[in-house]
């Protein structure tokens, strides 16, 4: 559907994402974009190493390294390790996390309490093959399996109550897709007059950011609820569990956790070391997703609401995503290409649109403009091109590929973009030089 992209336009898109990355490098870490998110993240992190490990292995390698020194001493890798940059404006900073007393945050860095999806075992066996210096890069994944390992039981120790191989999240910050339409039932069933929320000020609405398609205050009301009752519990993972409305099984960040699972048992066979827990865990994880998330009848990887114990509809693109950690069967697989190839994701004759929007075209509340109610991600069309990959699926893959390129070259490297293809008007929202598109744009290109 779109026309090719000339070499010259592939090549400057290629400088621009080098560009853009750089220009967010702090000298320690990268910061996803200059002005709204000013420390660094964790699984962006992943993807920037990922996108730097193609022109300049020594910051792919400085990038995780920085993640890692905010690992706390229970494995657990932090959503955010905070930089020190003085004028850094972003709520909730360190001062309202307060995790610096608790036993397992480390000394040296402020982070916050809770976690994201762990696509570092992925991101380290991609830059491993991206390497031209086998030698070194050997010796980088000597150094970083074991703190990446550390990760995953955590997961698997403190995550998985019920030792199904399925970790919950335990805030809309941890998987990553925070005011996704799957948990809607959960939260709104937290009626924000009646909860006991600290006094705070956003700063997201104060950068370049339209207030439209950021989270609502209602949303943020719920966040900072739930961040105060993990304080209160001073990060106490069983405590938090006995009380927290909010613990979800998540079919993304399972998928992301099953395929660097699968990373880090390829990884440990290089490296001679014993990988029977991950093999124990990564078929545990496959089984029960299959088992207890998948949706015969729509085709899709559900959540589960853990503190309610009920099922919860994922008509998100997250219900499909779990390809890329080779979760569903190639028949699976077959349907949900079907499901990408039908209106729910790729619109109508009159009203077609770029893949991969982050939300079933035919669900009542679908924003195109609103954050993870619709748009297009660069990390989830990534992931999306991989997973299709993982079952052969070439033709659909290099769609999401050129649709993804044709998108930044259109608009330029936005967080967010409209998936509407007649779109009149602006068509990219959320921040401008943001640093995952870039650095994604990057690993697309290496197909050129
Ligand atoms: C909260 C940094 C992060 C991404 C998330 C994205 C957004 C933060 C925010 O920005 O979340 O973690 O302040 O909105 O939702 O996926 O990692 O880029």
């Amino acid at each position: 559907m779109n026309a090719p992209i000339s070499p010259e336009t592939l090549s400057q898109l290629g400088q621009q994402a080098r560009d853009v990355l750089l220009s967010n490098w702090t000298g320690q870490f990268t910061k996803p974009a200059p002005n709204l998110y000013p420390h660094q993240w964790n699984w962006d992190a992943g993807f920037i190493a990922l996108g730097y490990s193609h022109f300049d292995m020594s910051k792919a390698e400085a990038e995780l390294r920085h993640l890692f020194q905010g690992q706390w001493s229970n494995g657990m890798l932090p959503q955010i390790v905070f930089g020190e940059e003085k004028d850094a404006r972003y709520f909730p900073g360190p001062d309202f996390w307060q995790t610096a007393d608790v036993p397992h945050s480390p000394k040296g860095k402020k982070t916050s309490g809770i976690t994201m999806p762990p696509v570092h075992g992925f991101a380290l066996l991609e830059m491993y093959k991206n390497s031209d210096d086998p030698e070194r890069s050997m010796q980088f994944l000597k150094e970083m399996y074991p703190k990446v390992l550390a990760n995953h039981r955590y997961l698997y120790s403190h995550r998985d109550p019920n030792e199904e191989g399925l970790v919950y999240v335990r805030h809309p910050w941890e998987p990553g897709t925070d005011n996704s339409p799957t948990w809607d039932p959960v939260l709104e069933s937290l009626d924000t007059a009646k909860l006991d929320i600290p006094p705070y000020q956003r700063q997201d609405l104060s950068h370049d950011s339209a207030e439209a398609h950021r989270p609502t205050q209602t949303d943020y009301d719920r966040y900072v609820y739930l961040v105060d009752l993990f304080r209160k519990n001073k990060y106490d993972d069983e405590a938090i569990y006995k009380e927290c409305p909010f613990l979800i099984q998540d079919p993304l960040f399972n998928g992301i956790l099953a395929w660097s699972n699968e990373s880090l048992i390829e990884i440990g066979g290089m490296l001679g070391e014993d990988v029977s827990d991950l093999v124990a865990w990564n078929e545990l994880t496959v089984y029960s997703m299959n088992d207890k998330l998948w949706n015969e009848e729509t085709g899709n990887y559900d959540a589960w609401d853990l503190a309610n114990d009920q099922r919860l509809a994922c008509n998100t693109s997250s219900g499909i995503l779990p390809m890329c950690g080779l979760v569903p069967t190639q028949e699976q697989a077959e349907m949900i290409l079907l499901k990408l190839e039908s209106s729910l994701y790729s619109g109508t004759a009159e009203n077609p649109t770029f893949w991969c929007p982050t939300y079933q075209l035919d669900q009542k509340n679908l924003d195109y403009e609103k954050y993870w109610r619709g748009p297009i991600w660069i990390n989830m069309n990534w992931l999306l091109y991989r997973g299709l990959l993982r079952y052969d699926m070439v033709e659909a893959a290099e769609r999401v590929r050129t649709d993804s390129l044709q998108l930044l070259a259109n608009h330029g490297f936005f967080e967010y973009f409209d998936p509407r293809r007649n779109q009149q008007g602006p068509a990219a929202y959320g921040t401008k030089q943001f640093s995952w598109s870039a650095a994604l744009c990057l690993d697309f290109l290496k197909e050129e």
